[in-house]
C-alpha cells in the first residue's frame, strides 16, 4: 500500500514520543517497535512527494489529565521534557508537520484534530486519503481516526504501526471496532 501512495495523501504519525515507549512515564506496551515500522512509510512518503504530519502530547507541568489533579494519567509528556520528545529513532525530515496538543492545563485533547486546526491545514494541502500509525491505539489514534472520518477523509489506520495501552483488557480491539464502524479503514501494512 505504501508503494502506491500519491498526491492527495498524507500520513500522521500520532505521538510517538518517549513517554508512550518503554522506559517512559505512560508506557505503552511495545510501543517503540513501532517505529521501524514508520520510519518505512516516512520514506516512502517523501519519496513521494506528500505531507507528513507528526502529532505530539505536549502538556503544561499541571495538566488536568495527571493524577496529582485527579486525571487518570500518571503525569506524562511535559512539553519540553525528554519523555515529549520524539523517540530518538523515529526518522523525521525537516519538513514535517508538528501538531502539539494538550496544551490547556484545563482541557486534554486525545485527538491530533482537537483545537489545532489541522482539518483545515490538510484540506488546504489537498489531502483526502491519510494514513494514520502510532500510539496509543486505544486512545489518541482512536480519537484521531474518528475526528478524520469525521471531517471527510478517507482514512486508513496502519494496524502493524500501532500498539494499544489496554488498560482494560480489549480496549484495543474495541478501538479497532470503533474506528471500522466510523469508516476508517484497518490495513495490516509493511
Ligand atoms: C495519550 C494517554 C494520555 C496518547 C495521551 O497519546 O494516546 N494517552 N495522553
Ligand atoms: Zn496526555
Amino acid at each position: 500500500m505504501k508503494d502506491k501512495l500519491k498526491t492527495g495523501d498524507a500520513l500522521l504519525v500520532v505521538d510517538v514520543q518517549n513517554d508512550f515507549c518503554p522506559g517512559g512515564a505512560l508506557a505503552v506496551p511495545d510501543g517503540d517497535t513501532v517505529v521501524p515500522v514508520l520510519n518505512a512509510w516516512i520514506e516512502a512518503a517523501q519519496a513521494a512527494g506528500i505531507p507528513v504530519i507528526a502529532s505530539r502530547d505536549w502538556h503544561p507541568a499541571d495538566h488536568c489529565s495527571f493524577d496529582d489533579r485527579d486525571g487518570p494519567w500518571p503525569r506524562h509528556c511535559v512539553r519540553e521534557t525528554p519523555g515529549a520528545a520524539f523517540h530518538p529513532d523515529l526518522d523525521l525530515a525537516d519538513d514535517a508537520i508538528i501538531v502539539s496538543k494538550g496544551r490547556d492545563r484545563d482541557r486534554d485533547n486525545y485527538s491530533a484534530f482537537d483545537d489545532t486546526g489541522l482539518a483545515d491545514r490538510l484540506h488546504g494541502l489537498g489531502v483526502q486519503r491519510l494514513f494514520v500509525g502510532g500510539l496509543a491505539q486505544d486512545v489518541c489514534v482512536r480519537a484521531t481516526v474518528l475526528d478524520a472520518c469525521e471531517a471527510g477523509f478517507d482514512t486508513h489506520l496502519i494496524r502493524n504501526a500501532t500498539r494499544a495501552v489496554d488498560v482494560s483488557p480489549g480496549d484495543g480491539d474495541r478501538a479497532l471496532e470503533a474506528m471500522r464502524a466510523a469508516g476508517a479503514w484497518i490495513e495490516d501494512t509493511a
